[in-house]
């Protein structure tokens, strides 16, 4: 059974509280079981993780050697900033979809760039949390092929 790993980063622990014209009005536990239904559906496993820092994401990363097929990751605003990220998910040789839950195009400018987009298979972000799915979708298929 494949196995999905699910990161959310900084402040992504707090949708659902504020800013919903934003990021909407569910929170991080419905995005978490939303995951896991999808991965179940798809015949996989998804496991969550979210974190404010960033060795902590680091660190999960790196865990994820020999246990994950694939990662779905929301990195929130280290996108724009973690070149330790980058180098985590590039380090460990897993295809990483990333997520945005807002069009961070659409946005201010220092959010146009992600680092992490550059090593990704796949990018999708304005679709609100139905993203998740569709990048859980996207990593099954691909793991599938
Ligand atoms: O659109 C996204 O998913 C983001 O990754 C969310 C990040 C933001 O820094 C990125 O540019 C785009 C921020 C997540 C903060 O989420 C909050 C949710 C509710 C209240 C406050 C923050």
């Amino acid at each position: 059974m494949a196995s999905l790993l699910i990161i959310n980063g900084p402040n992504l622990n707090l949708l659902g509280t504020r800013q919903p014209e934003v990021y909407g009005s569910q929170t991080l536990a419905d995005v978490e079981q939303l995951c896991a239904d999808t991965a179940r559906t798809g015949g996989a496993a998804a496991e969550c993780f979210q974190s404010n820092h960033e060795g902590e994401i680091v660190d999960r990363i790196h865990a994820a050697r020999d246990r994950h097929d694939a990662i779905i990751i929301n990195p929130g605003a280290y996108s724009h900033t973690s070149i330790a990220i980058r180098d985590a998910l590039s380090g460990v040789d897993i295809p990483v979809w990333e997520v945005h839950i807002s069009n961070i195009h659409a946005r201010e400018s220092f959010r146009h760039h992600s680092y992490i987009s550059a090593i990704a298979k796949g990018v999708i972000c304005g679709c609100g949390i139905l993203g998740y799915r569709l990048a859980i979708m996207a990593a099954l298929d691909a793991l599938e092929g």
